[in-house]
């Protein structure tokens, strides 16, 4: 602590705007990771918050015996052990609702991306082979007619299934539990939707109850003229089952902005024609970003100033202790 301000330990990468915020309140304080062996005595007596975009493993949350909470940039927090922060009295904060839109807008683009190959066209024109070689190939798959199925129906899915409405296409999803006033079919099973529909738009959380439950045999259901998108987390689908479903036809095509071990792309995905792949930019404009970078320091604001965190995650939603 310096100048009474609270010290705030940003391990690794951090948006600059999280970065130029930081020091108006608080004494940020940098290392590369968040590994426990980089963490000086000095820090682990002094630290009380954490500002993320990454991992934070329950060993690293044990390193600092003064820590009060972790300000996560995203809302997945997959990578932060909330459940050992829980049991630590340690808040965990996320960035909800500021991102909604922009995921649901990307997840939109990927779909129509994928059906119709729009990428690759761009690349026909870009490469002068309308004029060499004449028009584009038809695309042999459309979004006309088609059923969606989303897995995952909270904020971003619901805004997903909202901008789906306008698209026409029939609207279905899988969650755990039903949600009330909606005119869209429930399936309790997500094998039993990927009977139902020819499309599935994965936008579940990374978490051990979705952990590569898009698997063979719900590809193997979803069908040859299906198509899957995954905006949620790579980790949600088995990537070498997917990969062999592309490779046999046992699905049509598939969209991806998150991978199992990102940044790295298998090179099996990368060279089938039927995929459309993007580097995990689903709130990657400038404004979502800087939506997001302030609510993790207003978080931090917030639970430093009047004792309660704006965002709590489900699994921390205690307040401040006072000294
Ligand atoms: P949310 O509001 O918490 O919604 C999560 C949805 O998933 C709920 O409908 C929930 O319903 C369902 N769900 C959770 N576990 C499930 C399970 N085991 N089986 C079936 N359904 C399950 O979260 P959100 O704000 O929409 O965000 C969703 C996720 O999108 C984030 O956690 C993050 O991983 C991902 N994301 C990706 C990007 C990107 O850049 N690609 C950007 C933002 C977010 P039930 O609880 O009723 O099952
Ligand atoms: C971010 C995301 O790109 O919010 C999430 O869960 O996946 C994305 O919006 C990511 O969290 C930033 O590291």
């Amino acid at each position: 602590m310096s100048n009474g301000r609270p010290r705030i330990l940003v391990p690794g990468r951090m948006s600059q705007r999280v970065l130029d915020r930081l020091p108006k309140t608080f004494e940020p304080v940098f290392i590369a990771a968040a590994d426990p062996e980089l963490v000086t005595a000095d820090l682990a007596s002094s630290v009380s918050g954490i500002a993320v975009q990454g991992k934070i493993p329950a060993g690293f949350i044990d390193a600092f015996p003064k820590l009060e909470i972790i300000a996560s940039f995203g809302v997945g927090y997959d990578g932060v052990d909330a459940g050992h922060a829980a049991k630590r009295g340690v808040a965990v904060t996320n960035t909800p609702d500021v991102l909604t839109d922009e995921v649901a807008d990307t997840a939109i683009a990927l779909l129509l991306n994928t059906v119709r190959r729009f990428p690759v066209a761009e690349q026909w024109l870009r490469q002068g082979r309308w004029v060499k070689d004449g028009a584009f190939a038809l695309s042999p798959l459309t979004l006309r007619g088609r059923t969606v199925g989303l897995y995952g129906l909270g904020r971003i899915g619901l805004a997903i299934a909202k901008r789906l409405e306008a698209f026409g296409v029939s609207i279905a999803y899988h969650t755990r539990t039903p949600r009330e006033g909606l005119a869209y079919t429930h399936y309790p099973t997500l094998k039993g939707m990927a009977e139902a529909v020819d499309t599935m738009i994965v936008i579940v959380p990374g978490t051990d109850s979705t952990r590569k439950t898009v698997n063979a045999e719900v590809l193997e259901a979803l069908g040859p003229q299906g198509v899957l998108i995954n905006v949620g987390r790579g980790t949600t689908v088995d990537e070498a089952a997917l990969t062999d479903a592309l490779q046999r036809g046992v699905i049509a095509a598939a969209g991806l902005d998150v991978f199992e071990n990102e940044p790295h792309v298998p090179e099996a995905l990368l060279v089938l024609p039927n995929t459309s792949l993007l580097p995990h930019v689903g709130s990657a404009s400038q404004a979502t970003r800087n939506a997001m970078a302030d609510l993790v320091v207003d978080n931090l604001v917030a639970w430093f100033e009047t004792g309660a965190a704006l965002t709590p995650v489900p699994e921390t939603p205690f307040k401040r202790k006072t000294a």
